[in-house]
């Protein structure tokens, strides 16, 4: 089943149109640039939430398609780990090397909010892709899934395969990230509104599968009746499908994950994990392009794009669902 893209709040026109063109290096660490088909085009930076998630490659491949339609150049880099103290100082080196605009996934509603507040006063449009920040009204454009919704479509999944309720978990990232928050809310709003299910609470696994794993096994120690695991990203849904197989309750508990990376794709076919939530990275990224290089141009922008989401079975993925799995590379 698909949920589908919606445009939130009001357009705005840009302050200021034609940002000076300038050179972009790299800002050091593991940068990738692709040249688009224009050399003189604009300057964009994309920093992922973290490198090597295949939910923020598959958003750079969006992203660099949609840049070289446009002549513009693109350089990616992201943190080892999602981790604000890792992500501050590559946005600080990006700054200084004053691109045209900043795509990025913030890692900390809080402790990103300062950096990229200087990043926008610096004269770079910031566009916020996927995750948020405190206050954006700095950026040119937030966009992101409907995470309150996914949230509550994969309650509504385990609330399909156990009609009679019982008890249910969450495992997330950690607090403070606007998107996986979102998730937990629209999941726990809509178990706690069906009396026939308890709501065990969110445990955080800091991005780790082996974390997760952990918080896993040993809720199953103490709950071994818990019918319904919802993992709030991909790495959670990684490590609670290894937690649960660890713990012998495959056969009696549902895992919903977000993502679609193909290692979760893999547990899906097995049937390991029951059904995945897939976000449209490469289209928040193509979104992104577009916001960023509309101010660019003086050109009016939207403050908030939703974009939708997949819900991924065993039914699906072989057909029309195919499509909504990440990729590891472009
Ligand atoms: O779920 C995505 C992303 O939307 C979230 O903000 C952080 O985790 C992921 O990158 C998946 O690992």
């Amino acid at each position: 089943m698909k949920w589908n893209k919606k445009v939130l709040g009001v357009a705005a026109i840009a302050a200021t149109a034609g940002f000076a063109l300038v050179g972009c290096s790299s800002g050091g660490g593991s940068a990738t640039s692709t040249d688009g088909a224009s050399s003189d085009g604009y300057k964009i930076a994309f920093v992922q939430g973290v490198a090597g998630d295949e939910f923020y490659i598959s958003m750079q491949c969006g992203i660099e398609a949609a840049a070289k339609d446009a002549g513009a150049t693109v350089t990616t880099q992201g943190p080892e780990k999602f981790d604000p103290t890792l992500q501050k100082p590559l946005v600080d080196s990006i700054i200084a090397s004053k691109p045209d605009a900043l795509l990025i996934a913030p890692t900390d509603v809080t402790a990103m909010q300062a950096p990229l507040k200087a990043a926008a006063d610096a004269g770079i449009k910031v566009v916020l892709v996927d995750t948020t920040v405190e206050d954006p009204s700095f950026a040119v454009s937030a966009i992101a899934s409907d995470n309150v919704g996914g949230g509550e479509a994969a309650f509504k999944a385990i609330q399909d395969a156990h009609p009679d309720g019982g008890k249910v978990l969450v495992v997330s990232v950690d607090p403070g990230i606007s998107t996986t928050d979102a998730r937990v809310e629209g999941f726990q709003n809509a178990a706690e509104a069906d009396s026939k299910f308890e709501y065990l609470g969110v445990q955080y696994s800091h991005n780790e599968p082996a974390t997760a794993a952990e918080i896993v096994t040993a809720a199953l120690q103490k709950d071994p009746d818990i019918v319904g695991i919802f993992a709030a990203n991909l790495f959670a849904a990684e490590g609670t499908a290894t937690g649960v197989q660890q713990a012998g309750k495959q056969d009696s508990v549902t895992i919903v994950g977000f993502d679609a990376g193909p290692a979760q794709v893999k547990q899906l076919k097995a049937g390991t994990v029951q059904a995945l939530v897939a976000q449209e990275p490469a289209t928040i990224g193509q979104d992104g392009v577009e916001q960023a290089i509309a101010a660019l141009n003086g050109d009016s922008t939207e403050a908030e794009i939703q974009t939708g989401f997949t819900i991924l079975t065993k039914d699906n993925i072989d057909g029309e669902g195919a499509d909504a799995v990440y990729k590891s590379s472009c």
